[in-house]
This record gives structure tokens, C-alpha cells and sequence, in this order.
């Protein structure tokens, strides 16, 4: 009897063990939430964010604008360090098809939501880049990043 108990106690505890390890991996890849908005001031409520190298995040973008989709939607465009900017956004202005994002400028991209227009929220999921440093985003709705409406990602 008295080593049964020993035995069901071991179990108990291996059992423990066990499920204490699945928590922490589950709580290892839970992404870290971003809620942000589009303005009518053509502006990202957050303009920073800070990660860890290769930490999951979740960007929530959402425009609570009254306007017409066609005269103020957003994005949410998370660029690679090669990338110029400006090059990527003269280039989707003429890819609304696409939300504005040009295809052959998917090399110069990490990540990107759709576009949102008023009363919408969009969302992405991604990987923050391995490398520290600093990483623009951007919003490509025509005008938009011309008028200030970016961020910076900081991966440190
Ligand atoms: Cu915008």
C-alpha cells in the first residue's frame, strides 16, 4: 500500500511537471496584442512599437472615420530595412485592386493588413524581424504616408 502511494505520487508530480511545460509554451507564442487606429489626421494612434527580435505581434488597426471608403481607408505596412519608403507607397497609388499594395514591391514588405475603411478593424499576425533595429511602417492609402501617417518598429 505504502508503495502505491509512492508511485501515484511520482505520477502526480511527472503529471505536473508536464502540464506546467505546456503552459509556458503556449504563453511563449501568444502574440503581443498592438491596438491602434487610423485618423482623419492621416496619422497612426501608435507610432512606435517595441519588440523583441522574432517576437509575434498582432497589429489591430481600426478606422472609426465617417468618410467613404474610397476617401479615407488605411493599412498598416511593415516595411524591411532595404526598403525606401517612398518607393513603395508612388508605387501602389495605382494598385487599389490590390488595397494598395504594389506586387512587385512584396520583396520590400515583412508584413501588411488590408485596408480598412470606416467602421472596419484589420488585423496581422507576424513574426517581429531577428534583427535589432528600426523598422518603418507605413500606411499606402494614396496621400496618406506623403501627409506623416507612419510608425517605427524598434526590435531590441
Ligand atoms: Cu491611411
Amino acid at each position: 500500500m505504502k508503495t502505491l502511494k509512492l508511485i501515484s505520487k511520482g505520477a502526480l508530480e511527472i503529471l505536473t511537471v508536464f502540464l506546467l511545460f505546456i503552459s509556458a509554451g503556449a504563453f511563449a507564442q501568444s502574440a503581443k496584442i498592438i491596438e491602434m487606429k487610423g485618423t482623419d489626421q492621416l496619422r497612426f494612434s501608435i507610432e512606435n512599437i517595441e519588440a523583441a527580435p522574432g517576437q509575434k505581434i498582432t497589429v489591430k488597426l481600426t478606422n472609426d472615420s465617417k468618410f467613404p471608403a474610397a476617401a479615407m481607408s488605411h493599412n498598416f505596412v511593415l516595411l524591411k530595412q532595404s526598403a525606401d519608403a517612398k518607393a513603395v507607397d508612388e508605387a501602389s497609388v495605382t494598385h487599389r485592386e490590390n488595397d494598395y499594395i504594389a506586387p512587385e514591391m512584396k520583396d520590400k514588405i515583412i508584413a501588411h493588413t488590408g485596408l480598412a475603411a470606416g467602421g472596419q478593424t484589420v488585423q496581422v499576425t507576424f513574426n517581429a524581424p531577428k534583427k535589432p533595429g528600426k523598422y518603418t511602417y507605413i500606411c499606402t492609402f494614396p496621400g496618406h504616408y506623403n501627409a506623416g501617417m507612419k510608425g517605427t518598429l524598434t526590435v531590441k
